[in-house]
């Protein structure tokens, strides 16, 4: 018993000893009230579940009425989902992905797989909130957009690199945003070549009934009608495609359009590495604009979303893609199709999330990460 109580004791003050809280708790109310908070706990840093919504902690900014705010990378949400064929509610996918990237933090920045912290390099990245979109008219909406999307691309960079324009990684919103993205690229850079992936192709040229111009502006036709404007380069592609089609006259129209394809079984066949070098062919050192559909992953993986399709890529496959292709010509980057309202626990809001980390870190390297956690690491 003796033995016990003198290995408590022992335990006790060795406890004591190696504690690192500073002083004790206050021993009564009054005390509590003796210091500020700033004297007594110091800066209000939000936890991770607490303060306001922006992506990843980062400044939320009104970038498009603050033209004193530089920055290198911009966050923009494009809360439009009044072109889709099916289930609607993409309007909420900025502020899913938004409250999806909680976790996500300067001080906690660094991954592995990218042996960086995009938050760390000396770029300057704001959130520039939400175009305010009409849900009213698409053609205004279109066109605040492309609008909004130019007046941020036309601001020098913060860090005042000669002839490099800021980089927008813009959060849809249903995937007709990336007409009047490409409208506003194409001022600047010309014809773009896209990297896109998707489940669907986005390059039909229209629907049945379609009969006037603005219903013949969705988010399964964009790329057709970018196309017909002249806005894209003929060295696009898509990545993890899957979805049923009219019949082989789809493919045709587009190949036409301008895109090769690798589809969601490629994977299999070729795998990873192979689909990198093919993506990487394809688009050279053109400018390239990297858009990915939330619905390029399976349904498992990214349930909330407009259209579904079965049997789509993992998570964990598609962020190795993405890191293979760090060091094209990138111009710009979206992350569409989140819909909160067909999500699940959060999942689709936290992959999206991950996915706009994962686009941070591929802007700002300038080759892929090697595979080694760690230099000494025999793998
Ligand atoms: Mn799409």
């Amino acid at each position: 018993m003796s033995f016990l109580l003198l290995s408590l004791s022992l335990i006790t003050q060795a406890v004591m000893a190696h504690s690192d809280a500073p002083r004790q708790l206050p021993l009564t109310q009054n005390d509590a009230f003796a210091e500020t908070w700033l004297e007594k706990y110091g800066a209000q840093i939000d936890q991770p579940f607490s303060g306001p919504l922006s992506f990843s902690h980062i400044p939320y900014t009104r970038c498009l009425e603050d033209e004193s705010k530089k920055f290198d990378i911009a966050i923009l949400g494009m809360p439009f989902d009044t072109g889709v064929t099916y289930r609607p509610g993409a309007r909420f996918g900025p502020f899913a992905i938004r409250s999806g990237s909680r976790r996500q933090r300067e001080a906690r920045g660094y991954t592995m797989s990218w042996k960086m912290n995009p938050y760390k390099v000396g770029a300057t990245i704001l959130d520039c909130g939400d175009v305010p979109v009409s849900p009213f008219d698409n053609a205004l909406a279109v066109d605040q957009m492309e609008v909004a999307y130019s007046t941020l691309l036309s601001r020098p960079t913060a860090s005042g690199t000669e002839n490099s324009l800021p980089k927008i990684i813009s959060l849809g919103g249903d995937h007709t945003i990336v007409l009047p993205i490409l409208r506003a690229l194409y001022r600047k850079y010309g014809p773009i070549s896209v990297i896109h992936f998707d489940a669907h192709l986005d390059t039909w040229p229209g629907y049945a009934g379609a009969i006037t111009k603005q219903s013949q502006i969705t988010h399964g036709t964009f790329f057709y009608l970018a196309h017909e404007e002249g806005l894209m380069s003929n060295a696009s592609i898509h990545a993890g495609i899957r979805t049923k089609l009219a019949g082989p006259e789809d493919l045709e129209n587009d190949d036409k359009v301008g895109f090769q394809l690798i589809s969601t079984d490629d994977i299999d066949e070729l795998g990873i590495p192979e689909i990198v070098k093919i993506i990487r062919k394809r688009v050279g050192n053109t400018p390239v604009y990297l858009s990915l559909d939330i619905d390029v992953l399976d349904p498992s993986v990214a349930p909330g979303t407009g259209t579904p399709e079965p049997a789509g890529w993992h998570a964990r496959e598609l962020k190795r893609i993405i890191r293979g292709l760090a060091g094209l010509n990138f111009v710009g980057a979206d992350v569409v199709e989140v819909s909160p309202a067909y999500d699940w626990a959060e999942n689709t809001a936290t992959v999206a999330a991950d996915l706009v980390h994962d686009f941070l870190s591929l802007f700002l390297s300038e080759e892929p990460p090697s595979r080694k956690t760690r230099p000494k690491d025999e793998l």
